[in-house]
């Protein structure tokens, strides 16, 4: 049997982006194609990327796929063992998967919207004429683009998004300047978290990319490096740079108090449906803040359930470490957040989102 693993998803896949990128640092024998009918009735909805392992078996989420992988090709783990860089690390998955996407799809569909509709056209028909390209890509991606409301991403919140953003930008230039990835010269879980929305919209979208380019060019040197990496090679710093702080700071400020309302939200949602088993992709919508705009955004479980990798890990820590993790979230601002304990687990059983407890 080949030894080789099926990567379905697309150049233009936030998600994809990371997955590939872990995928080139472990060496690991694959292909990409993109998703067919079959595993998109197998998975039953469509999402992207999807691993096919050499046995057949599909994978969906590209965290499902990295632990997957983590637990096969235990070399070279993108784990750190330090406890303060491990939850962070898992904190700066969750920023970069349930968070940046904001930024990521209000540039893709405010700045770069004729040129990304003829990419989701060559997903489709690659030999089609532009006309035909604009014409698929412009149907296949209304889902897409029509989910900026429900990120909360519009007239009013768009400048406060910019400007938290470039912000970033100017703290990653900063923190990467005399580092290869995030916490050393090997790359970590944080580093494919923030990869997906940094690479294949916010660098590879051309007006992005100019943006990148000038804001922060150790950040497109890193984003280079993630899809080109040494394989298997590097290792975490001993010490914890202070360039992370103010990143640290900005997260738990607006992102990790929306996960934490989510939480929230969705305890009311578990008492107002004692009875249904399978919790819907969204569950109604909530006041946030992004940046310094205040809108309204649909409150997600899946994020929900991103953010209890960090919080299950911080919870079974023992006294030792606890109290180092502690130190440091007292002084980026995050102890009480860290302390949500909410009766309900939150778990993935065939695709699908359900309780675990
Ligand atoms: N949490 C999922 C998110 C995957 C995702 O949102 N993929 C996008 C493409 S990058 C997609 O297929 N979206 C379809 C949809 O949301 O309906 C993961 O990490 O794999």
């Amino acid at each position: 049997m080949s030894e080789v693993f099926t990567l379905y998803g697309a150049s233009i896949s936030l998600y994809t982006g990371k997955v590939r990128a872990y995928l080139r640092y472990k060496n690991i024998p694959f292909v990409e194609k993109p998703v067919t009918a079959d595993i998109i009735r197998q998975i039953g909805y469509f999402m992207i990327p999807v691993l096919e392992t050499p046995e057949g078996e599909l994978v969906q989420d590209s965290t499902e796929i990295i632990d997957h992988l983590e637990r096969r090709f235990t070399g070279s783990s993108i784990y750190p063992e330090h406890p303060v860089q491990r939850l962070l690390s898992l904190l700066l998955e969750v920023y970069g998967d349930e968070w940046l996407v904001i930024p990521a799809m209000h540039y893709r569909w405010n700045y770069n919207r004729d040129y990304i509709l003829v990419e989701f056209g060559k997903t489709v028909v690659p030999e089609g004429s532009v006309t035909e390209q604009l014409e698929a890509g412009t149907r296949l991606s209304a889902p897409f683009s029509g989910s900026l409301p429900l990120l909360g991403v519009n007239e009013s919140s768009s400048p406060a998004i910019e400007a938290w953003y470039e912000e970033l930008l100017a703290h990653l230039n900063h923190h990467l300047k005399d580092r290869e990835y995030l916490f050393g010269s090997r790359p970590s879980i944080a580093d494919y978290g923030l990869m997906g929305p940094l690479y294949a919209h916010n660098y590879r979208d051309p007006r992005s990319g100019e943006l990148m380019r000038k804001l922060a060019p150790n950040l497109v040197r890193w984003v280079d490096m993630m899809n080109t990496p040494s394989p298997n090679s590097g290792h975490f710093e001993e010490a914890l740079p202070n360039t992370l702080a103010p990143i640290m700071q900005r997260i738990f400020q607006e992102c990790i108090p929306v996960m934490v309302a989510t939480g929230d939200a969705l305890q009311s949602w578990f008492e107002e449906h004692p009875e249904t088993t399978e919790i819907p992709r969204s569950v109604g919508t909530f006041n946030v803040s992004i940046g310094d705009a205040e809108t309204n955004r649909g409150i997600f479980p899946f994020n929900y359930w991103m953010f209890q990798r960090p919080l299950n890990y911080y919870r079974a820590l023992g006294a030792k470490d606890r109290s180092a993790v502690d130190a440091y979230l007292q002084s980026v601002g995050g102890f009480d957040c860290m302390q949500y304990a909410p009766e309900f687990q939150l778990k993935r059983d065939h695709f699908k989102l359900i309780r675990a407890d």
